[in-house]
This record gives C-alpha cells, structure tokens and sequence, in this order.
C-alpha cells in the first residue's frame, strides 16, 4: 500500500441524537494521533449532502469511513455504494428495538457492496474507532506504534483473579 500519512478518518452520523455514541468513535481516533472530522448526514434527510460527501471523500483524503445509523439505517451502505473507501457501520441503539433494527439493515448488506458491522451502539463505537485506527495503521508506522501499546497497556489492566 502507498504511504500516505495525511489519511483521514471522517465520523458520519444520521442524526445530532446519534452524536452521545459516536463520539467515542473519535476519542480512540485522537488517542491514536489520527485526524479526523465529524458530520452529521442523513440518507433519507439529506440525500444530496450524502451524495456530495461520499463522491468527494477520496479527493479529499479520506481512508476510512465510519457510518452511524439508527432505525433503516441505510446510511453505511448507501455511502459504501458511492465510494470504494471502506465503510465501518455501527448500528445506534434505537428506542423502539434496542439497536437490533439497525443492526441487521447494516449487517445484511446484499453482495457486492460491503460495510463493515460493529457491534450495537458504545462499543461499536469504540471498535469502530480501532478498526479504523487498524487500517490507516498499515499505511502509518506511527499509528501502528500507538494501537499496539495501547492494546498492551489493555492486556497489562486485565487483573490475573477477580476479589
Ligand atoms: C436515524 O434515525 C439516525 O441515525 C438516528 O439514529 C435515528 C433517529 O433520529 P432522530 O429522530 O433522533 O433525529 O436516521
């Protein structure tokens, strides 16, 4: 892979609602020295936003893309249809199905055009920011350096009995 240190990691979400979960995506970002931006576009609110976005993202930099939805959730896939960037989604907890709505419609993308599925809400958040963090890790020596010590240093707090 081309070294390109100056990749950039962009925090999309369908709504300000989904932003209190999403967030976490960008701490483990910033833990990992990587830069990163946040918007908020909807598939279904803002089609034409979404459009302009993805078509832009490569010109722009951009080497991973994290998609928050709830509910449809159509976001992620409709994003990974418009660009060849890979595409993490993570399913947002909804009120009225706890998540699982999001979950599947992310999850169960037909062949053809993937997106990768984290788990429901928080920690798909989080691992969403570290699987990222993973992929730019190929093309930086420096964010390599940064996701393996920060796994150690999450092995080494992993108590040998619990009290
Ligand atoms: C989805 O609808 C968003 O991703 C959000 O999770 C959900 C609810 O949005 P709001 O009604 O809170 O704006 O598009």
């Amino acid at each position: 892979m081309k070294k390109n240190k100056n990749l950039k990691v962009s925090i999309v979400m369908g709504s300000q609602s989904d932003y209190r979960t999403m967030k976490l995506a960008g701490k483990i970002l910033k833990k990992m020295g990587i830069k990163f931006e946040t918007k908020i576009i909807s598939a279904h609110r803002t089609p034409k936003r979404m459009y302009e976005f993805a078509s832009s993202a490569k010109k722009n930099n951009i080497g991973v893309i994290i998609a928050g939805a709830g509910g449809s959730a159509h976001l992620p896939g409709m994003i990974s249809a418009l660009t060849s960037i890979p595409v993490l989604g993570v399913p947002i907890e909804s009120k009225k199905l706890k998540g699982l709505d999001s979950l599947l419609s992310i999850a169960q993308m037909p062949k053809g055009i993937p997106v990768g599925t984290l788990a429901i809400g928080k920690d798909g958040a989080i691992n969403a920011g570290l699987l990222a963090s993973s992929i730019i890790a190929n093309s930086s020596p420096n964010v390599k350096k940064k996701l393996n010590s920060w796994r150690l240093s999450q092995t080494k707090s992993i108590k040998k009995n619990p009290k």
